[in-house]
């Protein structure tokens, strides 16, 4: 009976180590995820954008969504409105990687910031850029997918969507939808799930 019970304890431990899955996740629906929003002039907000052209706004011609790439929320730099002039903008979170390897992170984007080289929209990672959007995703939703496993096992790590604009050509900016990180337990942690699951077992006894 015992030796059944090992095998069982010892395959969910392999099924873990088999695939990532998700450690976190927010579509933005009920709240910001838990994202904290800073910068000059406040752009990054959680709203429904309505499809704003930025012409319309006294801006570029440019277009916003209607809704998210889920739902209806998403972060966006500026909801309804242009992106601001001159902006320096984060929206940020820190996680704890701590006995998790094969991290992922992966979001959905709609950019319309018109460039890369003057106003950009990127993710930093611990001060790492990690990823400068080509500031055009011709007004539609995309997938973005980095790897994260440089900060494998790190306890305290920063992401953050950074949005910096110039002092001209305004649009409507950058949205975000569907943020997810995906991770599997390194194998200390497998290790100990391991011993956890036989030490359950024989209480079971
Ligand atoms: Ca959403």
């Amino acid at each position: 009976m015992r030796n059944a019970m090992t095998v069982v304890a010892l395959a969910g431990a392999a099924s873990v180590a088999a695939a990532q899955s998700t450690v976190y996740f927010s579509d933005f629906e009920a709240d910001g995820g838990g994202f904290t929003a800073s910068g000059v002039n406040g752009d990054w907000e959680r709203g429904i954008p309505v499809g704003a052209d930025g012409s319309a706004l006294g801006g570029f011609a440019s277009s916003a969504p209607v809704g998210g790439f889920s739902g209806d929320f998403v972060w966006g730099t500026g909801i309804g409105a242009l992106h601001g002039v001159g902006s320096d903008e984060q929206l940020s979170q820190n996680f704890d990687f701590s006995g998790l390897t094969d991290i992922s992170l992966s979001f959905q984007e709609w950019s319309d910031s018109g460039s890369s080289t003057f106003d950009m929209a990127s993710v930093i990672v611990n001060g790492d850029q990690l990823y400068l959007s080509d500031g055009d995703s011709m007004d539609a939703w995309r997938a973005v997918n980095l790897d994260l496993n440089a900060y494998a096992g790190l306890s305290s790590v920063d992401i953050t969507f950074n949005f910096t604009s110039t002092t001209v050509v305004e649009r409507t900016g950058w949205y975000i939808d569907d943020v997810e990180i995906r991770a599997v337990p390194a194998p200390a942690s497998l290790a100990l799930l391991g011993l956890g699951g036989l030490a359950a077992a024989r209480r079971r006894r």
